[in-house]
């Protein structure tokens, strides 16, 4: 069990697409922060909540852990990692508690512009290239598709052309990765954006009236966006 705190701590990912409507949501909450030097922790000025600033990677595990509270991360990401838990019979150990409104985007099957697309059928032997394996697994298991998943963690859009995949599922926004790289969008597996996310079971300490609070101040934000 993990020690009872008295300060919340909420990660948010350090650089990158989430990084700064994640603090402009939080400080339109109420919470500032003395910058601390190396900037990786930020103590909470206006209120006991202090900010972690990690990879978004990172941010699933660290509420699994209890070594945070909070965390701000694409639907996406915390959905791969909890099939992902799941897969492997462990148990849920975060969820998520708000859609926050940014960070759209769609996890998505992609296909060769040449292909002539006629359904999930058409993908049983083929090879796919993905950072998100776990939904993509359960996806195909769940339509009975046999296709071999091709793990990559980056520039998955080029494996095609590479010859390591012959299509691919990644996340589309606008559409301009793909046309660039002569792929055409088939099958939506997920509707992404930033979520608001949280334990399964709240601590029964301090944090607790913390987190309330939270949530409540991030209601009547998140409407006023709206
Ligand atoms: O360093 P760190 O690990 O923290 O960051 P990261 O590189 O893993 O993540 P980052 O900052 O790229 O994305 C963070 C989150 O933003 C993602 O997990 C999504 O929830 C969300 N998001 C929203 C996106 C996109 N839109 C998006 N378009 N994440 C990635 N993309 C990529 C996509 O993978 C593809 O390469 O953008 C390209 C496609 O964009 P379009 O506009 O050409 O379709
Ligand atoms: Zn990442």
């Amino acid at each position: 069990n993990a020690p009872a705190r008295d300060r919340l701590r909420i990660a948010i990912q350090k650089n990158g697409r989430l990084a700064e409507p994640a603090r402009s949501l939080l400080t339109a909450c109420g919470l500032s922060w003395r910058q601390s030097r190396d900037k990786l922790f930020c103590y909470g000025e206006s209120l006991p909540v202090d900010l972690l600033l990690v990879r978004d990677d990172d941010i699933p595990g660290l509420i699994a852990d209890g070594v945070c509270d909070f965390g701000i991360v694409g639907r996406n990401e915390l959905d791969e990692q909890g099939a992902a838990r799941r897969r492997i019979g462990l148990p849920d150990a975060y969820q998520a508690l708000r859609g926050l409104n940014f960070g759209q985007c769609r996890l998505m099957l992609a296909v060769p512009d040449e292909w002539e697309w006629t359904g999930v059928e058409q993908l049983a032997g083929k090879r796919i290239a993905t950072s998100y394996p776990a939904i993509l697994a359960d996806w195909l298991a769940a339509r009975g598709v046999d296709a071999q998943v091709v793990e990559l963690s980056g520039s998955v859009e080029i494996a095609p052309r590479l010859g390591t995949a012959d299509l691919i599922c990644d996340l589309v926004s606008s559409g301009a990765t793909l046309a660039a790289n002569q792929l055409k969008p088939v099958e939506t597996l997920l509707e992404s954006e930033a979520v608001l996310a949280g334990p399964v079971k709240t601590p029964d300490d301090a944090r607790a009236g913390l987190m309330a609070m939270l949530l409540r101040r991030l209601d009547g934000v998140v409407k006023v966006q709206d």
